[in-house]
Formats: structure tokens, sequence, C-alpha cells
């Protein structure tokens, strides 16, 4: 693909939005490759493996961090922002990573962690230090709940439970106050209403654009800006905490925050950059107005709605997809942003159960439907992304037991389920289907020992699919998951309308069939998906037209009626209009 010449970002012109026409590819670096033998991957061991990613296709790598970092969160617990953890290599091995995308035409987007940082990071510690530090602002610290003694039950400031279980708040002993973390105790929320703490993100994001880097994806950029009253949220589903999101999702200063970052960070650089914001609980409305490019905020969003659909009382409280919802959910998705604003699109990355086992079918039909999965995702508008061994269908674990599991999440929620007597079988079935361990197993390279990932012991088990599942098996077979993967993102570079096409959806109440037209510049297609085991006959608006149609992209050799899908099948035609 030719990302043109570079412009000024303010300009909303191609060139400046080079990002419509690209497909991402997520690394999680602790997972992809390992070089040295350590059983945890490592920079070195993605820089081995970029003919993959080149033979794929992509545009562009994001990597998850590779910062130094206590490893709490697996590096979403950041100890320093500018340099590498030795776990991973060192910092010219980065420059030689980035150095080698760029010779390559890729580029490169780094995680951005900044609505906290380690509580081992040196701001933390002086922070922490006495109650007049001049760093004390810098994170939210707040004394105990009036009437209450530091430390006693009901004592925190707030009810607010976090992510990771237990209370959002940690007294420290040394000062008797509490600090507010919404993940672990281990990751001190920032306090960004202190311009001394925006000013030194904005430099190190500088120091990173500087360095040569493309972009950021930003970690829940969405709760940086919280409202500084911190009322108390209504109770969760565990009923302990209170759900304090109300005031910290997108909260009051969150696009004022994000213009400054745009202005301080991004303004006049002549670069082609990314910028991708992680929202949880981002509503459409909202990200019509992150992603308007003349509001200068940021380029896209990830937004968590579609993912959220299987969720019953809680993540680890699966219930069935109801393929209706999903497609009412993301066709608001495409209206929304029809006209102002860029989607993003993605059914994995680090914290999601594997789609083919979520959404498709891991058995007899894998291949299948991570091909149609994949070919419906591709063909909405906005920019995809590919999430490691996505585009080898790689599949869930199905953990057998708590001993298998290492992320902090999980543990943690096992432990506090248990401890409120839910059955240990029935939350270890919910961490089964639904733990972010299910995306975070080595990387397929082979069907030889530890999958090719490492020659020591990797950190978290291989899954034993490997054998039958891997990218050796798949990169000689044109039938092969990766190659549909590799197709799909061709079809995008060539194909105007993959980019620009306005988007209907049809049939909206069918409970099988994913249908929906692209249309652009006289071009018309028309993207079908089966979600099912069964073979299908829609009654399809336009089916005389579509008769003669072109067949762009499919997972079944051979043709068929045009209104008919066989189980999983996935389709793409394409006519003159
Ligand atoms: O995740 C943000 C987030 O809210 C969830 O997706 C999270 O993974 C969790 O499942 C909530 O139930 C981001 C990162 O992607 C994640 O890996 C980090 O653990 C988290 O922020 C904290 O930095």
């Amino acid at each position: 693909m030719t990302l043109g010449t570079a412009t000024d970002r303010s300009t909303t012109d191609e060139a400046a939005a080079w990002w419509r026409s690209a497909v991402v590819y997520q690394i999680y670096p602790r997972s992809f490759a390992d070089s040295d033998g350590d059983g945890i991957g490592d920079l070195n061991g993605i820089t081995a493996h970029l003919d993959h990613l080149e033979a794929l296709g992509v545009d562009v790598l994001w990597l998850s961090p590779v910062y130094p970092s206590p490893q709490d969160d697996n590096g979403y617990d950041i100890s320093d922002y500018q340099d590498v953890d030795p776990l991973f290599g060192t910092l010219a091995d980065l420059d030689r990573l980035l150095e080698a995308l760029h010779a390559r035409g890729m580029k490169l987007v780094m995680d951005l962690v900044v609505n906290h940082t380690s509580d081992e990071h040196p701001w933390f510690v002086e922070s922490r230090s006495s109650a007049t530090n001049p760093k004390r602002d810098w994170y939210w610290w707040r004394p105990s709940r009036p009437g209450h003694e530091p430390g006693e039950p009901g004592a925190e400031p707030t009810n607010w439970g976090s992510f990771f279980s237990g209370s959002a708040w940690e007294l420290d002993e040394a000062t008797g106050e509490y600090f507010l973390h919404l993940f672990s105790r281990k990751q001190p929320d920032l306090n960004w209403e202190n311009p001394e703490v925006r000013q030194a993100v904005y430099a190190m994001m500088r120091w990173w654009l500087d360095r040569g880097v493309d972009g950021f994806r930003m970690d829940v950029i969405n709760m940086i800006s919280k409202d500084t009253s911190l009322p108390d949220g209504p109770l969760r589903g565990d009923g302990l905490y209170g759900d304090g999101s109300a005031y910290f999702i997108t909260g009051p200063r969150i696009h004022e925050f994000l213009r400054e970052m745009h202005a301080e960070v991004f303004e006049g650089r002549d670069a082609q950059l990314l910028t991708v914001g992680e929202m949880p609980g981002v509503t459409p409305e909202h990200a019509v107005l992150f992603t308007d490019p003349a509001r200068r905020e940021l380029d896209m969003v990830f937004q968590f709605e579609h993912v959220g659909l299987d969720h019953g009382d809680g993540k680890f409280d699966p219930r069935p997809l109801d393929l209706r919802d999903l497609k009412h959910s993301l066709g608001r998705w495409q209206e929304a942003l029809a006209e102002t604003g860029w989607n993003s699109l993605y059914w994995n990355n680090h914290d999601q159960p594997r789609i083919v086992s979520r959404f498709g079918d891991d058995g007899e039909f894998r291949r299948q439907s991570a091909t149609m999965l994949g070919t419906v995702l591709h063909l909405h508008r906005g920019t995809p992304y590919v999430y490691q061994g996505e585009e080898l269908g790689m599949a869930n674990v199905g953990f057998t037991s708590v001993d298998q599991l290492r992320d902090i999440e999980s543990v943690n929620h096992y432990r506090a389920a248990v401890a409120a007597g839910e059955d240990p079988a029935v939350v270890l079935d919910g961490i089964r289907k639904m733990g972010r361990d299910n995306a975070r197993t080595p990387m397929q390279w082979d069907a030889g020992p530890q999958a090719g990932f490492t020659t020591g012991e990797p950190w978290i088990e291989v899954n034993p699919d490997h054998v039958d599942v891997n990218a050796a098996a798949q990169v000689d077979d044109p039938g092969s998951v990766f190659h549909h993967y590799r197709r799909l993102i061709e079809l995008r570079h060539r194909e105007p309308a993959v980019v620009h096409g306005d988007f209907t959806m049809l049939l909206p109440e069918h409970p099988a069939a994913y249908v929906f037209t692209r249309e652009h510049d006289g071009v018309q297609l028309l993207v079908l998906g089966n979600f099912s085991g069964e073979t299908l006959r829609l009654d399809l608006p336009d089916a005389d037209a579509w008769a003669d149609a072109e067949l762009v992209i499919g997972n079944y050799d051979g043709g068929t009626d045009i209104a008919e899908l066989r189980p999983w099948e996935g389709r793409v035609h394409r006519r003159s209009v």
C-alpha cells in the first residue's frame, strides 16, 4: 500500500488519514517469541519473526508494554516510561526492531499506560514518602471516610471496587491515607488534575515520537478524568463494592485533556502517526467527539459494547451470544461514525477470550468459522486489528485447574468468589470461557516442543492444539486461516469500497446470518456470514441483481447459489452499480 507523502496532521485529507486503509497487528511481547530461552517472549524474538507479519501484509504493529515493570499486570504496571524491561531486551533492541519495521514499510505503535503507574515508579515512591512531598498530589490520596479510623472495614474513602477484585483503595500505613487504584493495588491512578502530571506525560510521549515511533495505543484513556468529589457508586453484582464508573468513565475533563495532549504532543509533526484510545464504556455519541478530526483529539477508539454482549452478571458469568444483538450493536456504531469520526474493528486482544471459541466453533468448523469471523469484521468500515494468533484461528485453552492461570484478574477473581462462597467449579468454568489467559498462551509457530515459542519452559502453558494449529502448517497452505486473513488485508489495500464504502445492514432480525453491503463510487460489495453450523437459505433483498456478481473472497471451494450459506460460510461479492 502507498502511504502517500507526509502531511501536517491538521489536514483531514487521505494522506493524514492513512490509517483508514491500514491493518494493525497486535503483539503481546511476553507470548510472541522467546529468543533467549528464558520462557518469556522478547523484542529480539519479534524482530526475528517479521517475515510472518510481512507475509500477512499488515501495515502497523502495536506492541503491548515492554517498559520496566514489576509485572504485576504483565507490564501494564510501569515503573519507568523511558526504558525497556530487561525481560524483553534493551532500548537498543527496540531501536533495531523499529528500524527493521520501517525498512519493511511497517510502522510501530507503542502502548501508553498513563491512567496509572506502578507503585514502584519513582513518582509514586516520592508521592507516598510523606503527605507533604511535592509529588503527593500526583496521585489520588484521601483520608479515611469521616467517622472511621484508617484500616477499619468500610473506612475506604469511597465504596468503589477495583477491576481486579477488592476495594479500589489501599491504605498506606506510613501516612494513614488511602490511594486510589482502579486496577491492582500495584497500579495507583495518576492525578490528571495536576498540570505537572500532564506535562510529564506529554514530555515522555514527545521523547518516544522523537525516537521514531509512529503513535500510541492509549490504555483506558477515558478513565483519566475523574469527578473530583469522588461519590460512592451503586453496589456491584458482588454485593460488596460499589461501581464508581459513572465518576471516571468519560469524566468531566476528558475531552479537554485529550485536546491538550494533541496540541502538546502531536500538533505540527509531519510524520504519519496513529492514535487509538482504549475506552471501556465509551458511547457512540462520545466516540464521534473523540474521533472528529476537526476536534484534534484521537484518530480512533476501541469501544467495548460488542465484547460485552455475552456477559451475564459480570464478565465471568457468560451467556450465549444472540447474533441479533451483535448486528444491532456493530450496526449502530457503523451508523454513528458514518459521517464524522472513525471506527476501530476488533474481535480479539490480550484481554479477550479467543473469538473462534467465543463466537465461532473451535471444533469441527474451526477453519470455516475463523475465516468467516475475519471476513465479517474486516469488511466493516473502520481500521481492523488482528491479535497475534487470530490469523491462525488460535483457540481458548480449556484450563482445568487454577494452577494453570497466570492473570491477576482471574486469580484474584477466583480467590474472591470462592471466599464469598461460590462453587469453585462454577467460578473456574467462567474463567475458562472468559479469562484473559486464553489470549496469552504462546504464539503457535510450529508443531514441535513448546510450539516453537521457546527452547525453555514457557511462563504459561502452550495450548496442546498447537500440533494441528500453527504458523508453519498454514503459511504453505493456501486454504488456511492465515492465507484468508492475508487475502482480506490485500482486499482492503486494493478495494476502495472496503475502506470508504457506506454501510447498510440487511436482514437485521435473522438469528444466524450476518449480511450487509458496502457501496462506494459505483461499486457495491455484499458481505455474507453464517454464524451457525447449519446450511441457511436467505430471503435476500435484490437477490437477482447479485446472481452474477463476482465472488471476491470466500471460505469454501466452488460457488453456490447467492442466497445459500453453508456451515460458517463467509463470502464477499462485488458488482458495479
Ligand atoms: O484494560 C482495560 C479494561 O478495562 C479491561 O479490558 C480489562 O482487561 C479487564 O478485563 C476488566 O475486566 C487495559 C489493558 O488492556 C489491560 O491489559 C490492563 O490490565 C488494564 O487496562 C490496566 O492497565
